[in-house]
């Protein structure tokens, strides 16, 4: 089994209910065991900020898919979920971002891991960090990433 961490987000209907729905969505799945879910965090939007705050957590799995199938399978749950796709970086019902994959990198334009964009987002390394305190990215503990973000906001709700 291969560990991997997804960041899930939306910020259109009722937010937790469809987090929720993609968890459940997850664990439907005969390949992949969900083994952490982090606090539920409402995030300001970054990017394009003419749309509502999100709802973000992130999740540890553990699966046999390899990361294409994997990515497919986080595409179904959007897809199940209703994600249309209008502006980039805009409103959506569900995000399911791979994160990190093992020690898996790629920079197929179609699949990038590490994430991107991932080191620079509050709303991502906070929930991540909360889930594995001893991460190191780009040789940087993850700790000392968020030390230096700026202050977005991200502010906990609750546990689950
Ligand atoms: N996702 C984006 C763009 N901006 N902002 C927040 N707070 N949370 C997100 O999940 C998010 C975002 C693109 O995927
Ligand atoms: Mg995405
Ligand atoms: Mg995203």
């Amino acid at each position: 089994m291969n560990k991997a961490y997804l960041g899930i987000g939306s910020n259109m209907g009722n937010k937790k209910e469809n987090i929720q729905k993609s968890i459940e969505l997850l664990k439907k799945h005969a390949d992949i065991e969900v083994s952490q879910i982090s606090s539920f965090y409402e995030t300001a939007p970054v990017g394009y900020t003419h749309q509502d705050w999100f709802l973000n957590i992130v999740v540890e799995i553990a699966t046999n898919l390899d990361p294409y199938a994997l990515l497919s399978y986080c595409q179904d749950i959007e897809k199940t979920l209703k994600r249309k796709r209008i502006i980039r970086w805009g409103p959506r019902t569900i995000d399911v971002d791979i994160l990190l994959y093992e020690n898996f990198t790629s920079t197929d334009e179609k699949l990038i891991i590490p994430h991107p964009r991932m080191h620079e987002r509050a709303f991502v390394m906070i929930p991540l960090y909360e889930i594995n305190k001893d991460l190191i990215l780009n040789h940087i503990k993850i700790k000392d990433i968020i030390d230096k973000l700026k202050g977005e906001e991200v502010r906990k709700v609750s546990h689950e």
